[in-house]
């Protein structure tokens, strides 16, 4: 069923269940000098490019190829459009490598085909710190799928991490593969209903008018709570303590550090946006909110070309119930002219959703570790980690 993935060290369908089986790497580390030194081989007229994101040219051929093939929806209405600022972020946290940002050219045009990348990542699974790569933005161009280049792309990523001495990785995909360690679902906040059901993305629910549910989305023209407010660099260490004990709670999270939480959550203009509350007295963080910016692109409508989505990232809630921080959230993002806020059902997620009037997707997201095995599935409330 699986030609490819049943050669690689991952949790296999025939093991599930198999609790004599031991926790952690699947394979072992090799020597350095023993990874293979050469690429992998591509099909004759291709060629492996290492891309330099800072280049304003590499970046808008990244841009373009990913606009057009990447992520759609399984009735193709839609396909995720990451800005280049988006991506510039993405990909390049602390200590990233450049080795890990991978395209594949046609020899003779130059154009670029294919793309795939890894960013490093402390990833805590139970009580074990792992480095790993988070594998991310993986596309083959519309035409030249199905001729098995995906493998050759993993492969090739993996081949550069290990050269990096690291041999765990982290992935998500809408896909079901071998095998996931968490199933999460996607649940949506209709912000602008209207053109929500206009392009598509939702339906008019029964006995309901357009007017009816405009007014049930409706949400008050400010926060609400004390204090809210945007993020701003001096907050990094005190974000940093508040995320770090939050995230502790869960079996599978990021172990940031400030310099991380100063990288993923830090605002940047149409990339993150994060708030929070601090205490007058102390001047100690207590509650925390972020989202990330993806917009999709509407396929074939008349007068919509983009659906401006917010997608929930890292939330913590100590002193402000977490219902009314994401309520604020929410606010925010309308004011700022989202049209939908996502969400999966991971960490605590699953204590507002439904409250703030979020619905499920027709989408679920399956969560991956590469060469670590976990004994049990995960629910998605023990799940920390929302990867972009
Ligand atoms: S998930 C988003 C993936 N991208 C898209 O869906 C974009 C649109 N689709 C495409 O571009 C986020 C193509 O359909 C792709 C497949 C390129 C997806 N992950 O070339 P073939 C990520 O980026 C397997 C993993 O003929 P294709 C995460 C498939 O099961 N494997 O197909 C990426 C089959 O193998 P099998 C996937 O349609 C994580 C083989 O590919 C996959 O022309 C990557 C078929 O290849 C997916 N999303 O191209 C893994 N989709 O065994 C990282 C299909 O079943 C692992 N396949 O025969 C860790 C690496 C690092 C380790 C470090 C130690
Ligand atoms: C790795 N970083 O399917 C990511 N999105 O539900 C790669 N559906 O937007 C993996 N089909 O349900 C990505 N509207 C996997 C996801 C790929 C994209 C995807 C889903 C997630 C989605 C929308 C539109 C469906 C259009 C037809 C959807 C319903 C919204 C409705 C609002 C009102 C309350 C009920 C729900």
């Amino acid at each position: 069923r699986h030609k490819f993935w049943e050669t690689q060290p991952v949790g296999q369908f025939k093991d599930i269940g198999d609790s004599s089986l031991p926790e952690g790497p699947i394979e072992l580390p090799i020597p350095l000098s023993e990874v293979k030194q050469e690429p992998y081989n591509l099909p004759d007229h291709y060629e492996w490019v290492t891309c330099d994101i800072n280049s304003e040219e590499t970046c808008d051929e990244v841009y373009n190829l990913l606009a057009h093939n990447y992520v759609e929806d399984d009735e193709n209405m839609f396909r995720f459009n990451y800005s280049k600022e988006f991506l510039r972020w993405a990909l390049q946290p602390p200590g990233y490598f450049k080795s890990w940002h991978i395209g594949v050219r046609v020899k003779s045009s130059k154009k670029m085909v294919a793309f795939i990348t890894g960013v490093p990542a402390r990833i805590r699974v139970h009580d074990e710190v792992v480095h790993m790569a988070e594998i991310n933005f993986l596309c083959v161009h519309k035409k030249l799928r199905t001729k098995r280049l995906a493998p050759v792309m993993i492969k090739e990523v993996t081949r550069r991490v290990h050269l990096e001495n690291m041999w765990q990785a982290a992935y998500t995909a809408g896909v079901v593969l071998p095998t996931p360690i968490a199933t999460c679902q996607y649940w949506h906040r209709s912000l602008n209903p209207k053109k929500l059901i206009d392009v598509g993305f939702s339906r008019l629910g029964a006995r309901m008018t357009m007017s009816r549910t405009i007014k049930l989305y409706k949400l008050p023209e400010s926060t609400i709570t004390p204090g809210f407010r945007k993020m701003e660099i001096h907050d990094v260490p005190a974000v940093t303590r508040l995320i770090r004990n939050y995230l502790s709670h869960f079996v599978v999270a990021p172990d940031f550090d400030e310099n991380d939480v100063e990288h993923w959550l830090l605002p940047r203009d149409g990339v993150i946006d994060s708030y929070l509350v601090a205490s007058p007295e102390t001047h100690e963080v207590t509650d925390f909110c972020s989202f990330y910016t993806l917009p999709s692109s509407i396929l074939g409508h008349q007068n919509y070309k983009i659906l401006k989505a917010a997608y929930s990232f890292y939330n913590v809630s100590t002193v402000t119930p977490l219902l009314q921080l994401m309520n604020d959230a929410l606010i925010v993002a309308k004011h700022k002219d989202y049209d939908v806020f996502n969400a999966l059902d991971v960490m605590q997620n699953e204590t507002f959703l439904r409250e703030l009037k979020f619905g499920p997707g027709d989408g679920k997201l399956h969560y991956y570790l590469y060469n670590y095995r976990i004994r049990h599935a995960l629910k998605p409330s023990e799940l920390g980690l929302v990867l972009l």
